[in-house]
């Protein structure tokens, strides 16, 4: 089985104040994602910014940036319905209305560090339905073990996705959720439903390796980028987004399991080609 590696080049949290070589605007995130996309990336978790760096959900940036990734690559491309912690439950559903390929949602409300990224369940009820009824492809994001029981009551209760394809992001590390261990991944993916026809992992921070051995061995699948890790090891920060996609393919390679093409990556979730 070849390994999907997804790119999370940005994210909401860091300033490009503090991480100029963080991409923001929308030269440098197509620019990142066609190096990506040539270093064995298929699909790209997309946050946006303003013309001053920050944060913004802001629906015409958001078609525009969906427009050029399409113009300019072949990567499945997948629009965060997470934001920022501060981002209004209206605004987080009207990014559907940019119509990516696929959009995450996340299935519970955990600690962030200091601050709540919330996700009551009737946000998460509407937003899946939502997303069902515009055939967008969800990617269900799981911070802690408690998400792993509300997908089976979500699914349960709602059904399944088009295709029947159930692809989960196991997002480890983060302070407040699940830590990001192999004990800990291993425990999650035997709970995870038997719907689950795929998913991958992440590690923030330092246990960004540790999760991508635990998710190859385990045969999960790859998501990297800047949004979850800012160092590439012990004093030497991440220059570009590439040198962690880069990594995750020789990693995968090593396995025997060696990433897929966006084609394949499509066929996976059931996106259309
Ligand atoms: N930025 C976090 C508050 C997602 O993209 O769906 C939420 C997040 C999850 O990154
Ligand atoms: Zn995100």
């Amino acid at each position: 089985m070849a390994t999907l590696i997804t790119v999370a080049p940005t994210g909401a949290e860091t300033s490009k104040e503090a991480v100029p070589q963080l991409p923001t605007t929308l030269e440098e995130l197509v620019e990142t994602a066609r190096r990506c996309e040539a270093a064995g990336a298929a699909m790209i978790h997309v946050h946006i910014r303003d013309d001053e760096h920050r944060p913004t959900l802001d629906l015409a940036r958001l078609r525009d940036t969906v427009a050029a990734l399409r113009q300019e690559t072949t990567l499945v491309i997948q629009l965060s319905t997470g934001g920022a912690v501060t981002d209004s439950y209206a605004d987080r559903l009207r990014v559907l209305d940019a119509e990516p390929d696929s959009a995450s949602i996340t299935l519970g409300t955990v600690n962030f560090g200091d601050e709540i990224f919330s996700n009551p369940w009737p946000f998460v009820v509407e937003l899946y339905k939502e997303m069902l009824a515009r055939r967008i492809v969800p990617e269900f994001e799981l911070f802690d073990l408690g998400h792993v029981a509300a997908l089976r009551r979500l699914l349960d209760t709602y059904g399944l996705p088009p295709g029947d394809r159930v692809h989960c992001d196991l997002v480890m590390g983060v302070p407040g959720g699940m830590p990001g261990d192999t004990a800990t991944l291993v425990a999650a993916v035997q709970a995870l439903p038997d719907a689950v026809t795929s998913w991958s992992a992440t590690g923030i921070g330092r246990t960004t390796l540790p999760v991508a051995l635990a998710a190859l061995s385990c045969g999960g699948h790859l998501r990297v980028g800047m949004e979850d890790t800012l160092t590439f090891a012990k004093g030497r920060p991440v220059q570009h987004n590439v040198e962690l996609v880069e990594r995750a393919a020789q990693l995968a390679t090593l396995a025997q399991r060696p990433p897929m093409s966006t084609d394949e990556a499509r066929e996976l979730l059931h996106v259309a080609q």
